[in-house]
């Protein structure tokens, strides 16, 4: 018998990983909304703070920490904390993430590293460090923020392609090895979302026009808009949910058909 309470987050946990703002602030927002307590890192005391007023003004009371995902030693600190001042991490979402856009015959290793580091590295040891609680208590929720570049190239983001390409593999391997835990490990793969992190493609042009990026993500899409976080709370909710049991190792594409679309043909 289907009962809609299998999409309830009520008495569940949730760390939404670089969650002050943009999608990770997005969904948890949708997670406190549908019963989750909410717990978000981000990279500095600034951004915390800033994360803390947002929710607050949403009428969300969260539980904010400085982390940076790259760093081992500090998520363990962060997970140890969480687990005694608030508790056991019912579901994680890997979202924190950068983008360098260069292209990559002038990109640094450096730089190619930072973005793997943190799009990549970051979710590897954010899991490692709660699927050890997960398994103890039997079931967990585990959700990597992909990415239209993990199926998809372009020009400038070989970084960036390269990291989300590997974390929807990495969705895969967990899903792999610890679905016998009953955890369920996927991947929600947003199109192209207004966000500051795609504001520079968006910005209008010095003579009043659509940046030429903006035009061309139009006509790449059938939605022919771009996304807002907001598009990515359903689908979110859905997959930290017991109504999502049953899929394991799967990225959720919420891209308004870009990857099922050529492109808009020539009038
Ligand atoms: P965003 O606006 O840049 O927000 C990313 C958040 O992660 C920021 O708060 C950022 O802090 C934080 N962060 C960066 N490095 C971190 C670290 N080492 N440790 C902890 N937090 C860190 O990005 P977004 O557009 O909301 O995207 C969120 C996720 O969705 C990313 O993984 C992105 O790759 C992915 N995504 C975005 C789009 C899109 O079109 N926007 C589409 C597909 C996938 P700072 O402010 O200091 O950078
Ligand atoms: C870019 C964009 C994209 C989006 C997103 C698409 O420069 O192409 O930033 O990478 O962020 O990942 O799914």
């Amino acid at each position: 018998m289907f009962d809609m309470e299998k999409f309830s987050l009520n008495g569940k946990i949730a760390l939404i990983t670089g969650a002050s703002y943009g999608i990770g602030f997005a969904i948890a927002t949708a997670y406190a909304r549908a019963g989750a307590t909410i717990v978000f890192n981000d990279i500095n005391e600034e951004l915390v703070a800033k994360g803390m007023a947002a929710y607050e003004a949403e009428g969300i009371k969260a539980h904010g920490y400085v982390c940076d995902v790259t760093n081992e030693d500090a998520v363990n600190e962060l997970i140890a904390k969480v687990e005694k001042e608030v508790g056991v991490i019912d579901v994680l979402v890997n979202n924190a993430g950068i983008i360098k856009r260069t292209p990559m015959l002038e990109m640094s290793a450096k730089d190619f590293r930072q973005v793997i580091d943190i799009d990549l590295n970051g979710p590897f040891i954010m899991s490692k460090a709660v699927l050890p609680s997960m398994i103890q208590k039997g079931h967990g929720k585990i959700i990597n923020i992909c990415s239209m570049m993990s199926e998809l190239g372009r020009e400038t983001v070989s970084a960036y392609a390269a990291a989300k390409g590997g974390l929807k593999m990495l969705t895969r391997n967990i899903c792999s090895e610890f679905g016998s835990h009953n955890i369920q490990c996927n991947g929600i793969g947003p199109g192209y979302i207004a966000t500051p992190q795609t504001a520079p493609l968006r910005e209008i042009q010095p003579d009043g026009s659509r940046h030429p990026f903006d035009q061309f993500i139009i006509a790449k899409t059938p939605a022919a808009r771009w996304g807002n976080p907001e598009d990515l709370m359903g689908p979110a909710v859905f997959l930290a949910s017991d109504a999502s049991d049953f899929v394991n190792g799967h990225v959720l594409y919420v891209d308004g058909g870009i990857l099922a679309y050529i492109g808009k043909q020539p009038e």
